[in-house]
């Protein structure tokens, strides 16, 4: 039985050339939004410490990762309210990759050694996202393989304050038919936490964005994951996330438009998880990078420009 039609497509299923119309359209109504609800852009600031009694970086640059004889890559930080932190990468385990961490104080001293995050090995889980929690606890999330039945699907899996286990990996996505991939991150109030993705299929049109909320026990506050992007014509890609002291959430994203130029797009939800407005287009002119990238409070994807916006 034939699904709904695809925005963009003809009766037959074919990209016609509505979807460039479809993009002009998005960047209007972004542009439209963009006035009303985001400040002019800033001039860029080097980020420091939360910390003022210790600054970091600090000092000369120092292994995470020690197991020498394997490659280690795609690393995530996050950082605690008393300076100390956590780094999360990806490096080979009992079947190709897995994910890995390790924890140090404020002044860059290793805590313990590095531990293994995923407990299913089999084929790759990869692209690692970490917080820190309310309480000093940590939550990784990342995309693994064949785990769900479908493509990738994503896991998260949670420690406490001491690096110890808190339960085994657990499945962020219900949505599990085709790939989903490259999570990030964020805590919430009162120990909990956001993660947010790419989903390949469900948006209607190619990739979009979906997030879901999860208690500090690790239980979900949204039945199902819900989609943030509003415009779904188009991929939207790699997300980043932020959560403030009361729970409002901030998305970003990035866009490939008709042209072939990237933008970055950001959306915000109260702390009732409804979103506030429609997407607000981020940046000013087009990005000629293969990836844009964004980053919201330092739950970094890749490096990028950064620009303030209200909260909701
Ligand atoms: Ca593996
Ligand atoms: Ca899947």
């Amino acid at each position: 039985m034939p699904g709904p039609r695809r925005r963009g497509t003809d009766s037959a299923g074919r990209r016609g050339p509505k979807a460039p119309r479809a993009h002009a359209t998005a960047r209007r109504r972004l542009a439209a939004s963009d006035a009303r609800d985001v400040e002019p852009l800033e001039p860029r600031t080097l980020l420091s410490s939360a910390v003022p009694s210790a600054p970091f970086p600090s000092g000369d640059q120092f292994p995470v990762h020690v197991a020498a004889e394997s490659p280690a890559s795609g690393s995530s930080v996050a950082i605690g309210a008393d300076g100390s932190f956590v780094v999360a990468w990806q490096a080979p385990d009992a079947d190709q990759s897995g994910i890995y961490a390790r924890r140090f104080d404020a002044s860059g001293n290793a805590l313990a050694g590095e531990f293994p995050v995923n407990s299913t090995t089999a084929l790759v889980q990869s692209k690692p996202s970490v917080a820190v929690v309310a309480g000093g606890g940590l939550v990784v999330a990342w995309q693994s393989d064949g785990q769900d039945g479908s493509g990738y699907g994503i896991y998260a899996r949670r420690f406490g304050p001491g690096g110890e286990t808190a339960g085994d990996e657990f499945a962020l996505n219900t949505m599990t038919d085709g790939g989903q991939t490259t999570p990030a991150v964020a805590a919430a109030p009162g120990g909990g936490f956001v993660a947010a993705w790419m989903d390949r299929v469900h948006d209607g049109d190619g990739p979009g964005i979906f997030a879901r909320r999860f208690d500090a026990a690790g239980a979900a506050l949204d039945v199902a994951e819900f989609r943030v992007n509003d415009e779904v014509i188009g991929a939207q890609a790699d997300p980043a996330l932020g959560v403030d002291a009361v729970g409002n959430l901030v998305v970003a994203w990035q866009i490939q438009d008709g042209a072939g130029d990237y933008h970055v797009l950001a959306r915000r939800f109260g702390a009732d998880g409804v979103a506030r407005g429609v997407d607000v287009q981020v940046t000013t002119a087009p990005s000629l990078f293969v990836s844009a990238g964004c980053s919201i409070n330092g739950n970094s994807t890749k490096g990028s420009f950064s620009r303030r916006g209200q909260s909701p």
